[in-house]
């Protein structure tokens, strides 16, 4: 046999033993604010199923220490250095990271954000949750349902949330302000930030309180938040003078709906959204989507408005009636 025939039949042997060894997995990095956040923790359950169900996906759980853009910049960049196929990223800042994920999409890599955006020139597209102006509305409304159960007919509340620079709590914050108009028996008092950091969250909570000593409500938009908010009326013997809301998980928060800090809190799925992330950015970089649409597998089909930017369905919202059929799911 001479040595080019053998070539060929050893290349087409190899061709033939494994198409698995052939085709490379498709590596989708699910980039979140900071590690050890239980919301993250659940969007990747979400992340890892839709992997399973797409095959020969490998999604990279990844994220900073702390809930900063920094951080995130520097994993962004070795992110590029391993040429994964897609970053969906929860941002810590909407414009810091954009050089960075410019320099990803010129290297060919989809880019998507999730949960929490970043400016357009940084993304392909953006996954909201929900409607920005729903959640919004839905915080004070919760508000005004705790100071209901308090029996006051006005009162005061303030918002605990994650990092300054967080793109989904800062929108978020900005459409609960434009919905007080509508709720006059709420004064909103302060506005302070935990950086998504469970003892900062703590200690912001306690000033909280000692700074306000009429203070009814707090809202906490985030999930960290709202826990260490919960905890921290709860250590301050302030149950049923001081009520806690916001966004949480039933998984995080049945014990302090039952001790009483917590009357009601609202969160959609965290695993439906990892999900649905995982899923659209497996499908751009299989070129299936177009400029106004893009399939999320189970979850439906994306619909894209002018700015690029999609939302999921409504939340939903947790008291001691159902707190505790969930608080095993996430
Ligand atoms: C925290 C994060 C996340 C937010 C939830 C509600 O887990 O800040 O971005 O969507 O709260």
């Amino acid at each position: 046999m001479n040595k080019k025939l053998i070539a060929i039949i050893s290349l087409a042997t190899s061709l033939l033993v494994s198409p698995i060894a052939l085709a490379d997995d498709i590596r989708i990095a699910l980039v979140v604010k900071a590690l050890g956040i239980g919301f993250f923790e659940a969007a990747n359950k979400g992340a890892q199923e839709a992997a399973a169900e797409l095959g020969n996906v490998k999604v990279i759980y990844t994220g900073p220490t702390t809930t900063t853009a920094e951080g995130q910049i520097e994993i962004i960049n070795s992110l590029i250095a391993q040429r994964v196929d897609a970053i969906a990223i929860s941002a810590n800042d909407s414009d810091a990271l954009v050089p960075a994920l410019k320099k990803a999409q010129q290297r060919g890599i989809k880019v998507i954000s999730w949960d929490s955006g970043v400016a357009q020139a940084g993304r392909k597209m953006h996954l909201n949750p929900s409607s920005n102006s729903l959640i919004g509305r839905m915080n004070v409304k919760l508000a005004a349902d705790a100071l209901e159960v308090k029996g006051d007919s006005k009162g005061e509340f303030a918002i605990l949330s994650a990092a300054p620079t967080a793109t989904n709590q800062n929108i978020w914050i900005d459409e609960m302000k434009k919905s007080l108009p509508e709720f006059s028996q709420l004064t909103l008092v302060d506005t302070v930030y935990g950086d998504d950091l469970a003892d900062k969250s703590y200690r912001e909570a306690v000033a909280l309180i000692k700074n306000h000593p009429n203070l009814d409500v707090i809202v906490a938009p985030t999930t960290v938040g709202i826990l260490a908010a919960a905890q921290a009326v709860s250590d301050q013997g302030l149950i049923g003078k001081v009520y806690v809301t916001g966004l949480g998980l039933p998984s995080e928060l049945a014990g302090h709906v039952e001790s009483g800090s917590i009357h009601s809190f609202a969160i959609w799925n965290p695993i439906d959204l990892g999900y649905a992330a995982t899923t659209i950015a497996y499908n751009l970089i299989k070129g299936k989507a177009t400029s106004s649409e893009i399939s999320m597998g189970r979850m439906g089909v994306a619909q894209l408005d002018g700015a690029g930017e999609a939302a999921m369905s409504d939340p939903f919202i947790y008291d001691a009636t159902n707190v505790a059929d969930f608080a095993s799911i996430f």
